[in-house]
């Protein structure tokens, strides 16, 4: 599909088809000013090119090092490429193609742990950004401690300096600024956690207390954590997508990312010695406090797109926009921000109705294949911040939730591991064999199902599993879903009477 075709690099950059947007600054000049931990797609297609831009438009020490923590594919892709790899916007109007510079290169953790401490305790950087999604924290989602017994913390405790985790490289590398008289670098987390800064400093204080309580108060008096907020639909990049970056460009790229043309980043401006690019320039917001954009997306974006996922999945569908493409599940989900809105406090100037009108406008978007199968990966780790909080909120006014409880009935149906046909669901979950396990003992009958799933308190907490009205509505759900289906559950749903 690209054979012929010369591969993308510094060399054959400028042989790109004219259609083609190139980094418009000195490449050769860029210096590494940003070390990012877990190069997924998501970070390639946000915050890149939040940079891209700020680096065509005023030039500053800002290129960015991208490590994997786990596989080298992206090293092999990327780094023939010279780091180089093309965007592809994605509307229904068509597609453009934007080829990407400020990648200057790629590390794989496991291949040497002890040269990405190094570049992260290099006196250039100025942050260190994460995408490790949420299972990368080893953190209890309950509880929002550290899961101190996590394999790879305690592969982390007994070799501090060549660590596996992102917690366990950030407190190495700071470690190292500490014993050289460094300031220390601002830690700028980019997952869809809540709070998730100040999440991800009470995890690295969490980790140097069990390592040494100087080396914690350090970090805690000297150490920056702003909160963001981040808001791109990235699906994964498929063969097609390789193909049509090719043919658009003229050249071949194993690693081009897709996106819709929306993107939001709301980031707390709390940078060590105000060292930062200046993102503001183009685009991103920068606030004094992030939460109520943070709970605006996690609960409206985030948890109708994990409902969507599993109700659509259920019902046969392969992506989002197919989902919202059913008219009963379009409907489901606009009712279902019916019951999240009044529950969630608007940002400033922000209206959650006309946010959620243009939710569906970006999820309908037919060019952005995001399947369901993906965003249903990893439940256990996701649920909380985006669906049990607003069920909390809902119980806590005495509201009724028929809609989150049929979201959490399709998932508990989802990890159960087959489909309304009768097939097997490949099921991508940390907790997929515990959840197996606990399901399998419960038996068949809803209500056991139910109690045993959330018996699972690192999901659930203590307060839900023991509030009859939680437990009858999820019961409720899950008994309409296995006789009706995804599509006819959703259908029999009363309208909401004015929340
Ligand atoms: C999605 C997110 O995969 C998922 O769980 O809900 O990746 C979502 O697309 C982004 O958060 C949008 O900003």
């Amino acid at each position: 599909m690209t054979a012929g075709l010369p591969l993308l690099s510094r060399t054959t950059l400028a042989g790109a088809k004219a259609v083609t947007t190139l980094p418009g600054y000195a490449r050769d000049r860029m210096r590494t000013g940003i070390v990012h931990l877990g190069l997924g797609a998501f970070v390639r297609a946000h915050q890149a090119l939040y940079t891209e831009d700020l680096l065509a438009s005023e030039p500053g020490d800002w290129g960015m090092v991208g490590v994997s923590l786990q596989r080298p594919d992206q090293r092999n892709r990327l780094m023939p490429q010279d780091g180089l790899y093309t965007a592809l916007q994605k509307d229904r109007l068509g597609v453009s193609a934007r080829i990407v510079g400020c990648l200057g290169s790629v590390l794989v953790a496991p291949e040497d742990p002890v040269a990405v401490v190094e570049a992260m305790a290099d006196p250039s950087v100025r942050i260190v950004s994460l995408t490790v999604t949420e299972k990368g924290y080893c953190i209890d989602p309950a509880t929002g401690r550290l899961q101190q017994h996590h394999p790879d913390i305690q592969h982390d405790l007994e070799h501090p300096g060549e660590p596996r985790t992102a917690v366990g490289f950030i407190l190495a590398a700071l470690e190292r600024r500490r014993d050289e008289g460094m300031a220390p670098f601002t830690v700028l987390c980019c997952d869809n956690l809540p709070s998730n800064g100040r999440l991800l400093a009470s995890l690295v204080s969490d980790f140097a207390a069990l390592r040494d309580c100087g080396l914690a108060t350090w970090v805690e008096t000297h150490a920056a954590f702003p909160s963001t907020m981040v808001d791109r639909i990235v699906p994964a990049t498929t063969d097609e997508d390789i193909a049509e970056a090719a043919r658009l460009t003229g050249l071949a790229d194993a690693a081009p990312v897709v996106h819709e043309p929306y993107r939001q980043w709301v980031i707390e401006d709390q940078f060590i010695d105000r060292a930062r690019p200046r993102w503001e320039n183009v685009g991103a917001e920068l606030v004094s406090d992030v939460a109520p954009y943070e709970h605006m997306k996690l609960r409206l974006l985030n948890g109708a797109h994990s409902a969507l996922a599993y109700l659509g999945y259920l019902a046969g569908h392969e992506t989002i926009a197919d989902t919202v493409a059913d008219p009963v599940l379009k409907g489901f989900v606009r009712d279902l921000w019916q019951e999240i809105i009044p529950v969630v406090p608007a940002p400033p100037g922000t209206d959650l109705s006309t946010y959620a009108n243009v939710l569906l406008e970006r999820f309908s978007n037919p060019a952005i294949r995001h399947r369901t199968w993906q965003i249903a990966m990893d439940g256990s780790q996701k649920l909380p911040q985006r669906l049990l909080a607003t069920a909390r909120e809902r119980l806590s006014r005495n509201l009724p939730l028929p809609r989150i409880a049929l979201a959490i009935a399709a998932w508990l149906r989802y990890v159960g591991g087959i489909d309304e046909r009768g097939r097997e669901i490949d099921v991508r979950d940390p907790l997929a064999s515990q959840l197996r396990t606990v399901l399998d003992r419960a038996g068949d009958a809803p209500q056991d199902r139910v109690r045993a799933i959330l018996s699972i308190d690192a999901i659930f907490g203590s307060d839900l599993p023991r509030d009859a009205r939680f437990e009858s509505a999820l019961i409720g759900a899950y008994t309409r879903l296995l006789s009706r289906g995804a599509r006819g559950a959703a259908e029999e749903l009363p309208t909401p009477a004015g929340c």
